[in-house]
């Protein structure tokens, strides 16, 4: 995968207003702050395409990021696990979100970002379990690496994939800083773009 160009479409506010089209799709989702908008901008080379944030707990929109004009969209869930939120919007948050995976027939994978230097939290079980409802293949990302020497990173890497009860190899560590894991994240949105459909071509190599 090359990215060549990419650029913002839209927001959706409510319900109503996601996107149902055949385009594929792969969301971004994690907790405030763990890294979501940054992590675009690095899969897309373009630093200024989603906004970042040092001040966690803003954005309550689903952005639209179309890539390589139009062969995929990358949509920037809203956050979680914003410890100053009411109930009522983490009432409105569940409801975004969850109306999200029930209207996007063309969803393919959801990239589920964690800060590598914090334990798996319950937001991000719920996340997950979420995900598992709806039947909803994902693949998890280690954000931050930069933070750690590289011998931390991959013992919290193994930490994080014992937890989620996976193989460590499963899990892709990331620097929006370094640029670590970009390869991987591409030729990931490759197999993804390739099998993720719902009419799964044999392959045709012997
Ligand atoms: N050191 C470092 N900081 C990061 C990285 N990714 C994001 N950040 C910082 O973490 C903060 C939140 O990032 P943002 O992308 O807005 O997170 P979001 O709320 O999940 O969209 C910002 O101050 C970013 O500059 C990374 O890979 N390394
Ligand atoms: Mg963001």
């Amino acid at each position: 995968m090359v990215i060549t160009n990419a650029s913002f479409v839209t927001s959706a506010a409510s319900a109503a207003q996601i996107i149902q089209g055949e385009t594929p799709e792969i969301a971004v989702v994690g907790r405030s702050n763990v890294g979501k908008s940054s992590f675009i901008n690095l899969i897309t080379a373009n630093g200024k395409l989603a906004k970042t944030s040092k001040e966690p707990g803003r954005t309550r929109l689903i952005n639209y990021f179309s890539v390589n004009s139009g062969q995929f969209y990358l949509v920037d869930l809203p956050g979680y696990g914003f410890a100053r939120v009411s109930d009522a919007e983490k009432e409105r948050w569940a409801d975004i979100i969850e109306a999200y995976f029930r209207a996007s027939p063309s969803l393919r994978n959801v990239f589920l970002l964690l800060d590598i230097r914090r334990d798996v939290s319950r937001d991000d079980v719920t996340m997950i379990n979420y995900l598992y409802h709806f039947n909803i293949p994902f693949t998890v990302i280690c954000t931050k690496s930069d933070k750690l020497s590289r011998s931390a990173a991959m013992d919290r890497r193994r930490k994080i994939a014992l937890s989620l009860k996976v193989g460590p190899d499963n899990i892709i560590v990331s620097s929006a800083l370094t640029r670590q894991g970009r390869a991987d994240i591409l030729q990931r949105i490759d197999e993804i773009l390739a099998f993720g459909g719902a009419d799964i071509v044999e392959d045709a190599e012997e």
